[in-house]
């Protein structure tokens, strides 16, 4: 089957799919090897329009450490010049992935100029709640200049997550990533030939945060910020 619509790319993005081609042995321990995700692995970064290459199948998990850099720029995602929030200098943010029952070690540089966390979307951090990632609940906030890292693994959970800012209103502003767990004997694997993940979002040429001022502000009727 040709992925020839964005309707099947959706579908695809809903069965959380991988192109990975083989079924491993699986160990219930856990390596200790690593692997360094760089800004030059053509797979850490997104780009809707090059489909996955297939993520290492390993015989027992691994722990896959990236980084994301956090800092504004100025850049047109829809052709309107603005001040973005970027991961890597970039919007949106790097893809984040990992096999099934990997250890994720994600080291949160902030370069701001503001507070900051980053919440794993869906993941349900048994027994790291303070990896969650949610500002003043289940951690202190990433003061700017500093780095915090999250070390987490999905445990048995497999799909297509988001990462995002989760102080205020910063991922409106473009922190924000995709998140895909492989499973390495996904159902669907002899059902496609190619994988892209696309994210689809509402995007301001006004900054979050004079939305927010207006959305707060009384009186307010009708304009609408989620
Ligand atoms: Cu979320």
């Amino acid at each position: 089957m040709r992925i020839t619509s964005i309707f099947y790319v959706i579908v695809l993005l809903s069965l959380y799919s991988t192109i990975i081609n083989a079924a491993p042995a699986t160990s219930a321990v856990p390596t200790l090897e690593k692997r360094q995700e760089t800004e030059q692995d053509p797979d850490f970064n997104t780009n809707i329009f090059t489909s996955f290459k297939p993520l290492e199948v390993t015989a027992s998990p691994i722990t896959r450490e990236y980084t994301l850099t956090l800092a504004k720029a100025e850049l047109a995602p829809d052709g309107f010049s603005r001040q973005v929030w970027t991961s890597n200098g970039q919007y949106p943010g790097p893809m984040i992935r990992a096999n099934k029952g990997d250890q994720i070690v994600i080291h949160v540089q902030n370069n701001l100029g503001d507070f900051t966390t980053i919440h794993w979307h869906g993941i349900f951090q048994r027994g790291t709640t303070f990896y969650d990632g949610v500002a003043g609940q289940t951690q202190c906030l990433i003061a700017t200049g500093t780095t915090f890292t999250y070390n987490f693994t999905a445990g048995e959970q497999y799909g297509t997550y988001w990462w995002h800012s989760h102080f205020r209103s910063q991922y409106v502003d473009g922190l924000r990533g995709a998140l895909i767990i492989h499973d390495p004997k996904d159902p669907y694997l002899n059902d496609y030939d190619e994988e892209f993940v696309m994210t689809l979002s509402d995007w301001h040429h006004e900054e979050s945060e004079s939305l927010v001022n207006k959305r707060m502000a009384k009186g307010y009727d009708g304009f609408n910020v989620n």
